[in-house]
């Protein structure tokens, strides 16, 4: 009997996907670890276990520096909720920003570090730094990101657990992006895409 060998192809095509999921694992458990919760496994298909039933994963402890909590309505963590092109999306506007927490840290890392907008929408960032190592967000134009841009939209030194904020019209086509310019993150990777998506 003779077991045919797998293509070595499809191991090698297999890698990547395994090491994205464990590192996305890994961050958040992590972040679940800080944030004192318990979080479900995956960080898809389960919006409604994070925004229904009034677990408080926000509420009352002001780790975030907000008085919203998850129950606002147009908040969500990171890609939690309701997302751009998805029934029930309400898009963010100046007067109504939608908010999108995003941790930095620990690690020279973003989380998440894809998120999707609806064109033309108004966006708060709600930015923490997890662990000891202080950040900067900067967001806008990708190309601006990536140089570091004098005048691109910032937010300079989170220190661990600190919270700021940061509130940004995504009114052209894109690609935005997102990073943080403290002296070598960026080039260890934390920085972030930003989809635009038709409003
Ligand atoms: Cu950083």
């Amino acid at each position: 009997m003779t077991l045919a060998t797998p293509p070595t192809t499809a191991r090698s095509e297999s890698i990547p996907g395994w090491i994205a999921l464990l590192v996305a694992v890994t961050a958040l458990a992590f972040a679940s670890a800080a944030l004192g919760v318990s979080l479900v496994s995956g960080s898809s298909g389960r919006p409604a276990a994070m925004m229904g039933g009034g677990n408080g994963m926000m509420g009352g402890n002001g780790m975030m520096g907000s008085g919203n909590g998850m129950m606002g309505g147009n908040e969500a963590w990171g890609a939690v909720g309701v997302q751009p092109g998805q029934t029930g999306f309400v898009a963010g506007t100046a007067a109504a920003p939608r908010v999108i927490r995003v941790t930095a840290g620990p690690g020279l890392v973003f989380s998440p570090a894809a998120i999707s907008v609806a064109r033309g929408e108004t966006v708060t960032f709600v930015i923490t730094t997890m662990g000891p190592v202080t950040h900067e967000f900067m967001v806008g134009p990708a190309d601006a990101v990536a140089a570091d841009a004098p005048g691109t939209p910032e937010i300079a030194d989170i220190g661990m657990m600190e919270t700021k904020s940061l509130t940004f019209t995504f009114d052209g086509a894109g690609p935005y992006a997102f990073a943080c310019h403290a002296a070598g993150h960026y080039e260890a990777g934390m920085r972030g895409t930003i989809t635009v998506l038709p409003a």
